[in-house]
């Protein structure tokens, strides 16, 4: 499907005037030029929005609040509940969008939107499960109780390389919970993000009978300016940012100034540790995905390999026969697995990686940049580093692209040291038979990441659990669990029944 046609089947024929439209703005910021990344050619074009648009979208959200917050949170449900259908129905268009933008393989593009489907299913039972707990009190006649409440615009900040999945975990919940949404997608892939509030907004239009807002939803196309002004607005009292760690680090400072909350999922720098007792099949496979998989831009992405001395002779030259040969082209083909890299800085990160790593006396395999057979966009073949030191400050560093970094160990303890010796702390995995040093991994003094596996690869996680890291990926939990509760404020209520006034810890204050 060509581009245009991609674009005309989600309402995007004229993305200048839907994206006005969707920012309610002014339309007097900086001409955004839309790239695909397949070939790179312009795929649409308009006037982004300014710092100076945030006032008028958080106004916006705030009326709807006023309203969406009386709305029953089952009802609200009903509302996530059509909108999982709409997806349903429109899966493979916004999959084709996805694969335009972010150059995804028609697989990974649609996973993406099964993803946002699987969070609002989660998101519509949830809707009937915003528990509060009943407290035992110590005074007699009283009950104590607490309520979730909902909490008030919340500020979503996405990154280009899932577009479309990480906006739904926020929308959902925040939606079920009470909150409307102001969404700044990347520049990068501003046409998913007005492909998504559209449909959101013809459930809504189609919805009247749940009485909720136009407002519930908006999108700002814009800089890193307008996401600035979103952190440091007192009107979002949640602000919910996905992305490098720098921006991340900007981000929290600003809402914590302010003492709003924030929710950040930052960058990863994850592991897998490869036992003796390994199933080498299996471990390939996960590898393969894990490392290559997206071209190696997801934050899950398997970035360096920990690998027993025992188990890599065996491993290494079918990861690297694998990493060769590869079908690496046009995401809309039939067979590729690996499209292209969002962008030619990308595409120079990941050289100035490559090359560092020689500087230091690695070994690099693959890392090529591929020309032929494929359409304008930048192409490349999975680099696989071996030779440097486990604490070299280039393996502490993320880098956006498909680089996989060998390292050798011998004991398990030693392992798991190397394995936490970085600055972030997403997805890590285990691949062994060993009951013991399965557990000791997922144990208090193994793996210091938010997610933790056992024989599968760091990335591709359902929705179902919580979603996030420690140490520099920020602390935050996304999409399953109990994660709806940043965004809910908790009300602790005590009600006295009876016919005196008892005071807590035996306090006495008869006047
Ligand atoms: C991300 O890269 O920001 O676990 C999200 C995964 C996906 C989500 C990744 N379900 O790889």
């Amino acid at each position: 499907m060509d581009a245009d046609t991609t674009l005309r089947r989600l309402g995007l024929a004229d993305p200048h005037a839907v994206a006005l439209a969707a920012d309610r703005r002014s339309g007097s910021g900086q001409t955004l030029a839309v790239r695909g990344c397949i070939d790179g050619a312009t795929l649409a074009a308009f006037p982004q929005a300014v710092a100076a648009d945030v006032d008028e979208a958080v106004r916006v959200a705030q009326e709807a609040f006023e309203t969406l917050r009386c709305v029953p949170a089952p009802r609200r449900g009903e509302l996530v509940r059509r909108l999982g259908n709409k997806l349903r129905e429109r899966k493979s268009d916004l999959g084709a969008v996805v694969t335009l933008e972010a150059g995804k393989s028609v697989q990974e593009a649609e996973g993406e939107v099964q993803e946002m489907i699987d969070v609002c299913d989660f998101a519509v039972g949830l809707s009937r499960q915003l528990y509060g707990l009943t407290i035992a009190t110590e005074r007699p006649h009283h009950r104590m109780m607490e309520q979730w409440h909902p909490l008030g615009p919340v500020a979503v900040i996405t990154a280009f390389n899932f577009p479309v999945a990480v906006w739904a975990w926020n929308a959902a919940l925040a939606l079920v919970c009470g909150d409307p949404v102001v969404w700044k997608p990347s520049e990068k892939t501003p046409l998913t993000a007005l492909a998504c509030h559209g449909i959101l907004q013809e459930v809504i239009g189609e919805s009247g009978d749940l009485g909720v807002p136009a407002g519930v939803s908006g999108v700002l196309v814009g800089g890193r300016e307008v996401g600035e002004a979103m952190a440091d607005h007192h009107g979002f009292p949640l602000v919910s940012a996905t992305g490098s760690v720098r921006m991340g680090r900007a981000v929290g400072a600003a809402v914590g100034a302010r003492l709003g909350r924030s929710l950040l999922e930052l960058g990863g720098n994850n592991a897998m540790i490869v036992a003796p007792s390994a199933d080498p099949d299996l471990a390939l496979r996960a590898i393969t995905f894990s490392a290559f998989g997206t071209a190696g831009q997801r934050c899950t992405t398997m970035r360096r390999l920990i690998v027993h001395e025992e188990a890599a002779d065996g491993l290494l030259p079918r990861l690297k026969k694998v990493a060769s040969t590869l079908q690496i082209g046009d995401p809309r083909d039939a067979g590729v697995l690996l499209g292209p890299l969002i962008d030619e800085a990308a595409h120079q990160a990941m050289q100035r990686a490559l090359e560092c790593a020689r500087d230091a006396g690695a070994t690099v395999t693959g890392g090529e940049r591929v020309t032929e057979g494929v359409p304008g966009g930048v192409y490349v073949r999975p680099a696989i580093v071996e030779g440097l030191e486990a604490g070299s400050p280039l393996i502490a560093e993320e880098t956006f692209a498909p680089i996989l970094y060998v390292l050798p160990y011998r004991e398990l303890d030693e392992a798991i040291r190397i394995h936490n010796d970085v600055p972030q702390g997403l997805a890590s995995a285990i691949f062994t038979a060993d009951v013991r040093e399965a557990e000791r991994f997922l144990s208090a003094s193994g793996s210091d990441c938010g997610i933790a596996n056992v024989n599968i690869g760091t990335s591709g996680a359902e929705i179902g659990g919580a979603f996030g890291g420690e140490k520099d990926t920020g602390g935050g939990r996304e999409s399953g669990s109990d994660a709806w509760k940043n965004y809910m404020r908790r009300a602790t209520n005590t009600i006295n029944f009876g016919h005196d006034l008892p005071l807590a810890q035996g306090v006495n204050f008869e006047a």
